[in-house]
This record gives C-alpha cells, structure tokens and sequence, in this order.
C-alpha cells in the first residue's frame, strides 16, 4: 500500500484555489465564456450528429475522428482559461460527456480509475456543462473529502473500497449545480455519482484531463487468479485516453497496450456504514433525486400519454424499485 503525499504538488496559479481543492477535492471556478459555450456545442453538434442513449463520453466512441476531434479542438478552446489558472502541468485529454434523457443515462457512485502514480501525483478532471444545470437534467454529486480517505488503486478489474457501502453513500452526497460554462475542477479519486437525466434535453458537458508536467500516465490492472494480492502497474503514453479501445466491451481484461511495469502490493481496503457516518454529514441527496424524478413522473403523466413518455416513465418508476 502506498501513502498520498504530505503536501499536493502545486497546479493552481491562485494559493485559495489550491487551498480549496486540496481541502475538498474540488473547486468550482467560472471557465467559459458564452461564445466559447456556442462554439463548443455547435462542435458537439457537427462532430456527433446523432445522438446515443443513455451516458455516451466521447472517450467510449468507436468513432475516432470523433474523439481525436473533440480532443484536439476542446483542449484549444479550454486553453484560455487553462492557462489563467494552472501552472505546470500538461493537459492529456479532452472529451464530451453527454447524458440522454431517460433513465439509463446515470452513472454510478465511483471514482475515476487511477491514472497517475497516487503516492506522487494527482489525476484532474475539469468538468465544465455547456448548459446551466439542475438536479433534474444531469448535476453531479460529490463527496467533498472522500479524495483522500483511503490510498487505492482504481481499475475496473479491482473492486472499490466503498462496494459494500455504495447505496448508503447516496445518503452523504453533495450536489454541485453550476451554470453553463462553470468548471467542477475535481481530484479523480473523489467519489462522485451523477443520477440520470430527467430532463426532455440532453446534457453535454466537457471533461479536460490534466496532471502535473512531469508525470506519466499509469494504469493498474488485477488478475484475480494469478496474483491474489498484487496489482499490476502499466505506463501509458499521454494518449492513452483519447485512443484507449478497451473502454466499451473488454474494459475488465488485461490492457492490450502500454508496457508493465510489474507488481505492487494490495491490501483491498474496505469499509463499512460505521465508517461513513463517522467522516461524513448526512444530507438530503436522495430525497432531491427522488423528488427530481417524480417531478418528470407528473409531467409525464399531465401529458396525454404519448409512447414516449409512457416508456420512459415506467422505466424511471423501475429505477426506483
Ligand atoms: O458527466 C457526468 O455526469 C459524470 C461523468 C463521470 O463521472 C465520469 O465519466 O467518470
Ligand atoms: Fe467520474
């Protein structure tokens, strides 16, 4: 097992910046403007002429051009602000996020997989929607803190040390509604979760991935058979995201690319509901998502029942029970 470091190596020019995502794993700053929002969504809207359902990130599509191109040109167009707030770091990848409407457009309580050495660096996601959002149509939740409560390695062939508490969570969530254009600038180890979009239209967001200048990307894999209590290290080429073909189907299985770099040990860190109530303060996160979610039940129902709605609607009853 692995410590984090005592002091976070530096990324923000402004020291309450820094502070303030050190502290809470996030920090929400204004990023872009209305003509860069336009400019993004009208990308979006060439780039991705057709919509999937459900949670679609540019970084999961079998388009490539797609994802070459949302990287390139969000990275562009991010650079204003990027370079406004950072220092020293490198940018690796930048991506859409898109949630349909209908019910199977959430997306779990997780962390992001590990793509940096923990015990040095830290993994960054800058979260931006191009729309204001609310609870209904694909806010994000947070545990403020949670980047820090336990060393992991994150993959998904390793179990997550908050699986035997991952429903209770949703009882400590905080929710952050911002508008169009305002970044979530959030550590990848914080646990987040994002509920379904309620709403009638879709949500895009971008996701720009940086760390610090230095590092290298790594990827951690467990072979559950073989090597009962060690995890296997692999370097990446900064690319990594953007060209990773495993995300969609063989996301579990052994990466086809990168280098090994051998083995650390792992002590699959878990913990229980006692764990929870100790570090964190209940708040009323699944009453606000229940309630998001009937309000589309009623309005699906004041409606003279069209197929549509009527699907949609027992789908989302189905997601409460
Ligand atoms: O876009 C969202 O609502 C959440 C995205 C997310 O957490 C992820 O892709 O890992
Ligand atoms: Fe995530």
């Amino acid at each position: 097992m692995f410590q984090f470091p005592d002091k976070m190596l530096r990324v923000f020019r402004n020291e309450a910046h820094q502070q303030s995502f050190e502290e809470n794993g996030f920090v929400i700053l204004p990023f872009y403007d209305e003509a860069e929002i336009a400019e993004l969504t009208a990308l979006y809207h060439a780039l991705h002429p057709k919509d999937e359902a459900g949670f679609f990130p540019s970084t999961f599509s079998k388009d490539k051009n797609y994802r070459h191109e949302a990287d390139s040109k969000i990275r562009q167009i991010a650079s204003r602000s990027i370079d406004a707030y950072c220092q020293d770091i490198k940018v690796v990848c930048g991506s859409f996020i898109v949630k349909s409407p209908g019910p199977d457009s959430g997306m779990c309580v997780h962390q992001d997989m590990s793509l940096v050495d923990e015990s040095k660096y830290t993994g960054i996601n800058i979260w931006v929607p191009l729309v204001d959002l609310t609870i209904q149509n694909g806010a994000i939740f947070v545990l403020p803190k949670s980047h820090r409560i336990m060393p992991t390695y994150r993959g998904s062939s390793i179990p997550e040390f908050f699986a035997p508490v991952m429903d209770d969570i949703i009882d400590y969530l905080q929710p952050v509604v911002v508008k169009a254009g305002q970044a979530v600038i959030f550590d990848q180890s914080i646990i987040h979760y994002s509920p379904p979009n309620f709403s009638d239209n879709i949500r895009i967001v971008t996701n720009i991935y940086f760390t610090h200048q230095s590092t290298e990307y790594r990827t951690y894999f467990w072979d559950k058979e073989k090597m009962e209590n060690k995890i296997e290290v692999f370097a990446q080429a900064d690319d990594f995201m953007t060209n990773f073909e495993q995300f969609g189907e063989n996301i579990r299985a052994r990466p086809t690319v990168g280098q090994s770099l051998g083995f650390v040990d792992y002590t699959f860190p878990q913990i229980d509901k006692t764990f929870l109530d100790t570090h964190f303060e209940r708040t009323k996160a699944r009453e606000i998502i229940a309630k998001a979610a009937h309000q589309k039940v009623e309005a699906a129902e004041d409606k003279t029942n069209t197929a549509t709605s009527v699907s949609f609607l027992d789908k989302i009853k189905n997601w409460f029970n």
